[in-house]
């Protein structure tokens, strides 16, 4: 399975120049094999990370399209597009989609294809486990997804209260798709993570030590440790509800003991780092980004990334304000309230950074620079009215109005869509060797900058009028309809913005102008690599001395350079670098799989098997389950190549 007959002595890795015959023998040894198996099989980090891209856009896609059917209903008094019941699934399963399916995936599709070239490394620690998490996500999506399409979509909102999902109140599939769903997703988000700290932790390339990160590796980082400590909670309590439904367990059954403000706890102590893990990375693409367009580095990177790490901290103590309504004593209410209003603290600090940036750069108005820039602007509001939330007397006012409404769609759409729009505008060349066309790029800019704040700007003056969220209707003598119908039309633009945005990414493949290696004159190391990058990423491991490898010249900060052009071989096999975790400093050579189809195979077991519990088939549950088994039995078949753990200096 690998070039390296075992024991073949190699402790002292070959140092060499990059030079063609090198990349010819490392193109032989990292490429992926043609056809349907060599494409299920993939495990570069590259593959992933595009599929992870490809597949949460598409769910976007039909996350707006239920959003868009949400506000036909809305768009007039006393409409009947759509009944009470069909309301409810869609405005679960758009919240479910937007959230779990779409903002955290596409995070992790940037930070896949992204981190190995930004720290130098030739993949993630663990391919095999990449390829897994994302086929488990496939697979939760499928599942999901199923149940809406056989009418048992999520019926409850997306944080899915209890006692109304109890079996009695909702004796439908509906509650048992999405839990069983959400715990399969959330074995994808785990192993993720986990994958993420070791990655970063050991595969950096020497020299790139913790205080050379850029931004966006130091939002994931933050973002997978919180996932390892909150996802458990989630997973937890949908099992316990699937547990309530199925074999008459009474955790969350007020009538014999259990405790429905349980739920609302397991929920959001998962749920409000969770909204953190969906915007610090994010974040971090602005903060890399905006500089690039600004010519200069960020201003106070070290505030940046420690503000990044304090807010997921303090992010650990505010779930309660999510249940300022539910009776709980004054005290912990005032705790968690102040815990709410400080985060603002270090979420203020990257904003001035960003501006600070560009006031002291000489900003260069690309495409993607107007959606890093205007994010500023679109978080600025949503925090403001978060930390209005966040006051207690102020949040029993305005929970449960549209204001809430209002409030989350600045945040998730405001530090998430539009960052992510402008990353695929920063990286898509890097991808594909192909821009992006700026102009179609500047239209659906302003598409979906005016549309966006046309459709929810107003959302906070309906909420503040007292129009609840999840109605599906109001009555014409509230008079909320002229500004429900502004509301609507503007939602509808915004929708025409990104539309426009995924014209130009398929026209942009097949016909956008081929681009150099580094065409926006990027600092860090992902530019100095090709466009696309081979399959091995760097053909000799690269040294790294600073932030900015690439603007060492112009920057003049040190006398010493980063060398690109000369370093360890590690062509002897599918081969990568160790390093320590705080300086990079080389530790041991790392023998990596090959491309294999036991993830795939594994995802597809468990698809079964979850089928197979929620539709009490025990054949099926078997099926799954000595599938899932047997895949691991191959998974875990002892190679001799893969134990071997030689040490990177002499
Ligand atoms: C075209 C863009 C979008 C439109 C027009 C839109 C509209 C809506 C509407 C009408 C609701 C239901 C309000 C109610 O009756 O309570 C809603 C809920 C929600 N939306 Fe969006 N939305 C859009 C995009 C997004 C995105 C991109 C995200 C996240 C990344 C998101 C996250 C949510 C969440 C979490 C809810 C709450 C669902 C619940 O109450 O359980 N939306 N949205
Ligand atoms: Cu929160």
């Amino acid at each position: 399975m690998t070039a390296v007959a075992p024991g073949k002595p190699r402790a002292v890795p070959e140092v060499g120049r990059d030079t063609p015959e090198l990349r010819a023998r490392l193109q032989a040894i990292w490429e992926s094999r043609r056809g349907l198996l060599g494409w299920l099989s993939s495990v570069d980090h590259k593959e992933i990370g595009l599929r992870y891209i490809v597949t949460s856009f598409v769910l976007l896609v039909i996350g707006g399209v239920e959003a868009l059917a949400l506000r036909l209903q809305l768009a007039g008094p006393d409409l009947s597009l759509l009944t009470p019941e069909q309301y409810n699934i869609l405005f679960s399963t758009h919240g479910m989609t937007m959230i779990f399916l779409y903002a955290s995936p596409i995070l992790s599709g940037f930070s896949n294809y992204l981190w190995p070239l930004m720290l130098g490394g030739r993949d993630m620690a663990f391919p095999r486990l990449n390829a897994l998490s994302y086929w488990i996500y496939l697979a939760a999506a499928v599942f999901l997804y199923t149940g809406f399409l056989v009418g048992a979509g999520p019926n409850d909102g997306w944080f899915n209260y209890v006692p109304y999902g109890e079996l009695q109140y909702n004796p439908g599939l509906n509650q048992d798709y999405y839990a069983l769903g959400m715990v399969l997703l959330g074995l994808s988000t785990t192993v993720g993570a986990a994958n993420f700290i070791v990655t970063l932790l050991r595969m950096r390339a020497p020299g790139m030590s913790i205080n050379n990160l850029p931004i966006l590796v130091w939002g994931t980082m933050t973002a997978s440790v919180a996932n390892l400590i909150v996802v458990p909670a989630v997973s937890l309590a949908f099992f316990m509800l699937w547990l309530d439904r199925q074999f008459g367990t009474q955790f969350f059954q007020p009538q014999a003991g259990g405790q429905p403000l349980l739920w609302q706890h397991l929920f959001w102590m998962f749920g409000h780092p969770w909204v953190y893990a969906i915007v610090l990375p994010a974040m971090g693409m602005v903060s890399d980004g905006l500089p690039i367009f600004c010519r200069r580095p960020l201003v106070g990177y070290t505030a940046v990334a420690l503000g990044t790490v304090a807010t997921m901290l303090l992010g650990f103590g505010v779930w309660v304000h999510h249940m300022f309504a539910t009776g709980l004593p004054g005290l912990s209410l005032s705790f968690f309230s102040a815990a709410s209003i400080l985060i603002a603290v270090p979420s203020a600090i990257a904003v001035f950074a960003w501006i600070a940036t560009i006031w002291l750069g000489r900003p260069v108005v690309t495409t993607a620079f107007l959606f890093f820039a205007s994010m500023i602007v679109l978080f600025v509001i949503g925090g403001v009215s978060g930390v209005m939330t966040g006051s207690v007397p102020v949040d029993w006012q305005l929970t449960d109005t549209y204001f809430v409404v209002a409030h989350l769609h600045y945040v998730l759409i405001g530090i998430n869509v539009f960052p992510v729009v402008g990353a695929t505008y920063l990286w898509f060349p890097k991808m594909t060797g192909r821009l992006l066309d700026e102009r179609l790029g500047k239209w659906s800019f302003w598409t979906m900058f005016l549309g966006f704040n046309l459709g929810f700007l107003p959302m906070h003056l309906v909420g503040l009028w007292g129009m609840p969220r999840r109605v599906y209707t109001y009555p014409a003598e509230l008079g909320l309809g002229p500004t429900n119908l502004i509301i609507s039309i503007g939602s509808f633009v915004f929708a025409v913005g990104v539309l426009l945005f995924f014209v130009n990414i398929v026209a942009s493949l097949r016909s956008g102008a081929r681009c150099g290696d580094n065409p926006w004159d990027g600092p860090s190391l992902e530019w100095a690599t090709s466009s696309p990058p081979p399959p091995y990423n760097f053909a000799v491991v690269p040294t790294i001395v600073s932030r900015h490898p690439l603007w060492e010249d112009r920057l003049q900060e040190r006398d010493e350079r980063s060398n690109l052009g000369e370093g360890m071989l590690l062509d002897q096999g599918k081969l990568a670098l160790a390093t320590s975790s705080l300086d990079a400093e080389p530790l041991r050579i790392l023998e990596m799989p090959e491309d294999t189809i036991i993830p795939f195979l594994l995802s597809v077991s468990l698809l079964l098997l979850f089928f197979g519990l929620l539709l009490k088939n025990v054949p099926l549950t078997l099926i799954g389950g000595i599938a899932g088994a047997l895949s691991l039995v191959g998974w875990f078949w002892p190679r001799l190549g893969l134990l071997e753990r030689e040490a990177a200096h002499g």
